[in-house]
């Protein structure tokens, strides 16, 4: 793989402790800012209840469509590094954090096994990642499906957009 191809990925970003929009926001912008990394579109922000542990505050959510010359694990490290940037806290899995930023998918990669999942395994169940994916990558093939297909099926139940436009990023 060439390092000077811009490959196509969509992340998913999520936080429910201080402000999620804000450090969202901030990452994006981080990303953005990079030779390697740039954001091609980005969703809605959106409110989003809680899923697999239910008795937490209420998350904001979002998806954002990029191009980057890194590979899937390096652009994975180029995340965790912004989660730890953002002082990300993490007490238990599926509980409250300040910021997770998943790479959702990358090009057309199927992978499993070592430390990046891609697609990201449970991605097609949520809601909460296939109503803003949906915004900047609706017809993107994921599991021989398209992500629009996907959203049809899924509960999106108490999901509402949290902002008009996609350029909260921006200015947030
Ligand atoms: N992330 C989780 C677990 N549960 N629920 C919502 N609504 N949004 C999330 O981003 C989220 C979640 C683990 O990554
Ligand atoms: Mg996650
Ligand atoms: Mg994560």
């Amino acid at each position: 793989m060439s390092s000077e191809t811009f490959r196509r990925a969509t992340l998913g970003l999520g936080g429910n402790i201080g402000d999620p929009a804000h450090a969202m926001a901030a990452a994006l912008r981080a990303l953005d800012a990079r030779a390697d990394c740039g954001v091609l579109a980005v969703s809605r922000l959106y409110r989003t209840p809680p899923w697999g542990k239910t008795d937490q505050d209420w998350f904001f959510n979002a998806c954002a469509l990029i191009e980057t010359t890194l590979a899937p694990e390096p652009l994975l490290d180029i995340c965790l590094g912004i989660e730890r940037d953002m002082k990300r806290e993490r007490i238990e899995r599926w509980g409250p954090r300040t910021i997770d930023i998943d790479v959702l998918t990358y090009e057309g990669v199927e992978q499993a096994g070592g430390r990046l999942e891609l697609p990201h395994p449970r991605m097609t169940e949520r809601g909460f990642v296939l109503m803003p994916l949906a915004d900047v990558a609706p017809s993107l093939m994921v599991e021989g499906r398209p992500v629009t297909a996907w959203l049809e099926a899924a509960d999106v139940s108490g999901i509402e957009p949290a902002s008009v436009g996609p350029d909260w990023w921006r200015t947030t």
